[in-house]
């Protein structure tokens, strides 16, 4: 096998295209989270209070929709690629499917950027959740919808390739990569019909005065069936990165195959069935239902758990076949010097610290003192920010030259980014969730409101101030970095001799040593159907049947119609 370019030029060149989309998203995404951190902490406020919102909406939507996701299809076409040794079945279809993505992107983005005029009433300052009462324009809604369509017919093209290899390969194990790609998309099919009900049956007909209201509680449950599982979206294929791509880095090979894929299963069986657990303080959410997300959601640590030992024992293989002895000298036998390995190994580091705070939203009562302050933005810059953010950065210093053919520019620079990224974020997100312990609110322009000091409430909040100041500059600067290293690259402006192919090793315990069960995508999917039906459906219900489909506004409309053919219906009786 050759570079991946030259195998499968036409794939390398979508692959390399979902790339530019998502560096493109991550440069205005991080520029936006600046001017946030500044302005928030008073240091420097060149926008309005009232645009904090258009802005704030920017960073979230490009951060964490546009950015991983063009990510995760660029990277996941080269998995299933590459992994099944075969070109797309048409790719044509992939062409499409990146296509619908960037339209969708464009009319949605241009909808969030009409909130900074005014010559246009076009707006989306809807944050990245976009739920009721905060209504966008059409557009945006519509924007969202294609892009996810894109996002399902890329899940079709993988599904397709996949039955392609399995005729030609009848009895064969999926291969592992290929594996993680389905089980993503299965979570993923699931998990976005939530978000497909809530804009096309009722955000986008309200946003169109189709309808005169909405049942907001009804869109926020919509909105986290969704936007819980989609941050396991972001975060399997940085299992996959440190499953496939680590141990090779740390000169070793994968401990257990058949343990990633029970990762992954369990992902797909448990991600949706916990998202009520961003809804505790939501009144209309029954308290036993609340508890039956927050067990689940603690059964779903179980993936995340067994993923840190199993990479961990990978990475200690890997030293120990370099030199390294002793119970922790070995760890100074990894390649430190690489910045891929740095920067995967330092996002590692900082999920283990983000897992802790997982755990203390997910406990219902802690909860109550985290929910809605400044401590959740903290939690969200450790998990999507860092162990997903710094991961794709640093996996593209390994992954750049096999899809553009050219070596990286500067190793070391690399190498310097991504621990500035690191430092930069150990002072932003610490200090985040400090200032939320001190009751400092999230998703505020100016959290002193009317001259309200915190000085009171806690000794340091100004000191807490200048850490997430400093660390969003630091932030900026390595992202800075990392968009300059990226162009220098691409363009192979150093001129270096030509990448070798990258071959992944197998695992020290293969899929051969996994009972065929684990294979058995259609029962896991079942499961996780019947898990969400027991979660949701009374939930639902009995949000339904409080405020009807369209809220409060349109069980008003309905029984003034209802009382104006009463009469009418009494003397027909
Ligand atoms: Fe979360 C809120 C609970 C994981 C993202 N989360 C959020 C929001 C976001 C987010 C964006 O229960 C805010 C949404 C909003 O705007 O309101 N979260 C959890 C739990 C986990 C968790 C239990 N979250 C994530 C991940 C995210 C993410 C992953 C993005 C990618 N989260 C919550 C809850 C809320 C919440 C509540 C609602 C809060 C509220 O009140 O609003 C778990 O999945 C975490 C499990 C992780 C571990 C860590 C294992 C450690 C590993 C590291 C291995 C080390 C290595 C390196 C490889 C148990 C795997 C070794 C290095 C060497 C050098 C040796
Ligand atoms: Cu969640």
């Amino acid at each position: 096998m050759g570079l991946f370019v030259n195998d499968y030029p036409d794939e390398a060149a979508i692959v390399r295209a979902a790339l530019a989309s998502s560096f493109v998203a991550l440069l205005i995404g991080g520029v936006m989270g600046l001017i946030q951190a500044l302005h928030r902490t008073g240091y420097l406020q060149v926008i309005e209070n009232s645009t904090y919102y258009t802005v704030l909406t920017l960073h979230g939507v490009s951060l964490v929709i546009l950015f991983t996701i063009f990510f995760l299809v660029g990277f996941y076409q080269w998995a299933i690629t590459d992994s099944l040794n075969r070109p797309s079945e048409d790719i044509r279809l992939t062409k499409l499917w990146y296509g619908l993505m960037v339209l969708g992107t464009l009319m949605a983005s241009i909808a969030i950027l009409g909130g900074f005029t005014d010559i246009t009433d076009m707006s989306a300052d809807v944050l990245f959740t976009f739920y009721a009462p905060l209504e966008a324009h059409p557009l945006f809604y519509a924007g969202l919808a294609v892009f996810i369509i894109g996002t399902w017919l890329a899940g079709f093209d993988w599904f397709r390739s996949w039955w392609a290899w399995k005729k030609e390969n009848p009895g064969e194990r999926t291969p592992l990569r290929t594996f993680m790609v389905l089980t993503t998309m299965l979570m993923w099919y699931l998990a976005t019909t939530g978000v497909a009900v809530a804009v096309i049956f009722f955000l986008l007909p309200w946003s169109l005065g189709l309808v005169d209201g909405v049942n907001a509680l009804l869109t926020r449950t919509l909105f986290w069936f969704f936007g819980h599982p989609v941050v396991y979206f972001w975060l399997m294929p940085v299992y996959m990165m440190w499953y496939v791509i680590l141990p090779k880095l740390s000169g070793g090979r994968l401990f257990s195959d058949p343990l990633a894929r029970i990762v992954f299963v369990l992902f797909l069986v448990l991600s949706v069935p916990t998202g009520i657990h961003h809804q505790y303080l939501d009144p209309g959410i029954a308290e036993g239902f609340k508890y039956l997300a927050m067990t689940n959601t603690m059964f779903l640590l179980l993936p995340s758990l067994l993923t840190a030992f199993t990479v961990v024992a990978s990475m200690e293989h890997g030293a120990r076949q370099r030199g390294g002895t002793g119970r922790f000298g070995w760890l100074t036998a990894l390649p430190w010097n690489k910045p891929a390995f740095t920067g995967m190994a330092l996002a590692g580091l900082m999920f283990a610290a983000a897992g802790f705070s997982g755990m203390v939203n997910a406990g219902m009562n802690l909860n109550y003192v985290v929910h809605n302050t400044l401590w959740v933005p903290g939690h969200f810059h450790l998990t999507v920010g860092t162990a997903v953010a710094l991961t794709f950065m640093a996996v593209t210093y390994w992954f750049l030259p096999q899809i553009t053919g050219n070596e990286i520019f500067s190793e070391r620079l690399g190498l310097y980014q991504v621990v500035l990224w690191f430092i930069g974020m150990v002072f932003m997100a610490n200090a985040m969730h400090r200032a939320g312990l001190g009751g400092e609110p999230r998703r505020t322009a100016d959290p002193f409101y009317d001259g309200f000091t915190f000085d009171t409430a806690l000794g340091a909040i100004s000191e807490l101030h200048l850490q997430i100041a400093l660390g969003g500059v630091l932030l900026t600067v390595s992202l800075l970095m990392f968009t300059a290293h990226i162009v220098l690259s691409w363009f192979d402006v150093a001129n270096k001799p030509a990448p070798a192919p990258e071959i992944l090793p197998p695992a020290l315990s293969g899929p051969e040593h996994a009972p065929a069960v684990l294979g058995n995508l259609k029962l896991w999917t079942a499961i996780a159907i019947v898990l969400i039906l027991l979660t949701y459906t009374l939930p639902i219900a009995a949000i339904v049947s409080g405020n009807g489909f369209f809220g409060p506004a349109t069980v008003a409309l309905g029984e003034t119609l209802l009382s104006a053919v009463e009469p009418a219906l009494e003397v027909i009786a």
